[in-house]
């Protein structure tokens, strides 16, 4: 080895020492007696698909807290089999997150959990989460775990495919932005602008966000008027899905709660394996999933997946990361793969084997791309390690380890920030944010 490799590699083995030591002291002081909470200050309470990712990176330094993780978030699963997106601490007071138990008012609702919870739910990445704990630290607890969660993971499924198939073409509809996961994504623009809502409603109330983070970085009071709005039409009917077409005016189709669905499914199968269950029915079911999105979301014209409002039964115009995601699904037909890859690769994303900025969330050069704002442009590591994991299914290894190089020397550089400006990569949002810290374990495991 030349002294400048030699250099080279030392510096890379640094650069992973520190990260690894960074995230699991951001692990470590957002543990919360049986949960982690996604940022001490800004979501103080257990939510769905961040404990998801958070398992994930667990499984690398305290395997028995990510189990934990997992059983306390199933602990709070609806009757119908709903995995609520937040479970609330009942410690905490009064107002330290908005909108709180009080809003959601859970208890009334029928089948809700004895726990105060949301009524809404998140991507299920569960299941694929559950599996990738277990594959990185196999043991008897693991196998116990998994046949402990196998029911409550069908059950899972069996409320989105079954209860929230609002559309009738064997995808779920989500009722609310948060449900996507990327709240304020552009993807929401036009189907949250059928929502009534006046912003003047937030008088009424205390965002709890901006005393946390600059409200630059953050939705608009607009869309917060909407957010409530939607909340309010949800739990005035107690949550339950029955008629939602007529009634809610919200519905959308999304690609990624959908793709996550249909990778569930073959995650499923792989634990079923294991738990001594058949995994047949759950491989029909992700092929049916996945020709489902090719059926509902592909646009054949831009080449990309689309969210459908089923309320105007429409493709949603704006390009966002969430198109991408479909790619994870592991029989999506070829044409789908190529023009997704290409699509990925544009200026609009940016992804390749030496990425030059990091991969944003929304396609760069769209005139209302927003550098700062949450979900509207900033870098996020979760939809990076998402796509990540995509293109390792698909063979493209040069792609993934610059995607990966990507992702970690954005945290290296700004530390475990909740995202990250999509030019300069500085930290946005929450500075010390558990699903980066999670991510980039598991990345540097995978190198
Ligand atoms: C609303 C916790 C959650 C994430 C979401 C992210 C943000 C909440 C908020 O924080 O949403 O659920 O208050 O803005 O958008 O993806 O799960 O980290």
């Amino acid at each position: 080895m030349t002294g400048s490799l030699a250099a080279g590699v030392r510096a890379g083995a640094e650069r992973d020492a520190r990260l690894r030591r960074l995230a699991l002291a951001t692990l470590d002081a957002n543990w919360e007696h049986d949960h982690t909470v996604p940022s001490r200050t800004l979501y103080p309470h257990q939510w769905s698909w961040d404990s998801a990712f958070i398992a994930i990176g667990l499984a690398h330094v305290r395997p028995d807290r990510a189990w934990r993780e997992l059983r306390t978030l199933f602990a709070a699963q609806w009757v119908d089999g709903r995995v609520p997106h937040i479970v609330f601490n009942p410690a905490l007071r009064v107002g330290a997150y908005f909108p709180g138990p009080e809003f959601w008012d859970s208890a009334r609702a029928d089948g809700a959990p004895a726990a105060a919870t949301s009524g809404i739910v998140q991507p299920p990445v569960h299941a694929p989460a559950a599996w990738l704990v277990h594959r990185r630290a196999p043991s008897e607890a693991s196998v116990a775990a998994l046949r402990r969660l196998y029911p409550r993971l069908v059950a899972q499924q069996r409320y989105l495919t079954g209860r929230r198939d609002v559309g009738g073409g064997g995808l779920a509809a989500i009722v609310h932005p948060w449900e996507s996961g990327l709240d304020n994504s552009p993807a929401w623009d036009a189907p949250l602008a059928a929502v009534p809502a006046d912003e003047a409603v937030m008088r009424a109330y205390r965002r709890h966000d901006t005393a946390h983070a600059a409200a630059t970085q953050r939705p608009t009071d607009l869309d917060y008027a909407r957010y409530v709005a939607l909340v309010d039409a949800y739990r005035a009917g107690r949550y339950r899905d029955e008629g939602l077409l007529g009634r809610h005016p919200f519905l959308v189709e999304c690609p990624l709660v959908n793709a996550a669905l249909g990778v569930s499914e073959y995650a499923l199968a792989r634990i079923a394996t294991v738990v001594g269950a058949d995994p047949g029915p759950h491989r029909d079911r992700a092929a049916r999933i996945t020709e489902a999105l090719v059926t509902r979301l592909w646009d054949p014209l831009a080449g990309t997946f689309r969210p459908r409002d089923l309320r105007t039964d429409r493709l949603v115009a704006a390009r966002t990361v969430l198109g991408l995601m479909p790619l994870a699904l592991p029989d999506l037909p070829e044409p789908q793969v190529r023009a997704v890859l290409a699509e990925a690769c544009s200026p609009r994303f940016g992804l390749a084997a030496r990425m030059d900025r990091p991969l944003p969330t929304y396609d760069r050069t769209a005139p209302d791309f927003e550098p700062l704002r949450y979900w509207r442009g900033p870098s996020w590591v979760n939809t990076g390690w998402l796509l990540w994991q995509a293109l390792r299914t698909h063979r493209r290894a040069d792609l993934a380890a610059g995607l990966r190089e990507s992702l970690l020397d954005l945290v290296d550089t700004a530390g475990c920030h909740e995202y990250f400006h999509p030019d300069t990569g500085a930290g946005l949002g929450s500075p010390a944010f558990s699903w980066t810290a999670a991510l980039v374990l598991d990345a540097l495991a995978d190198g």
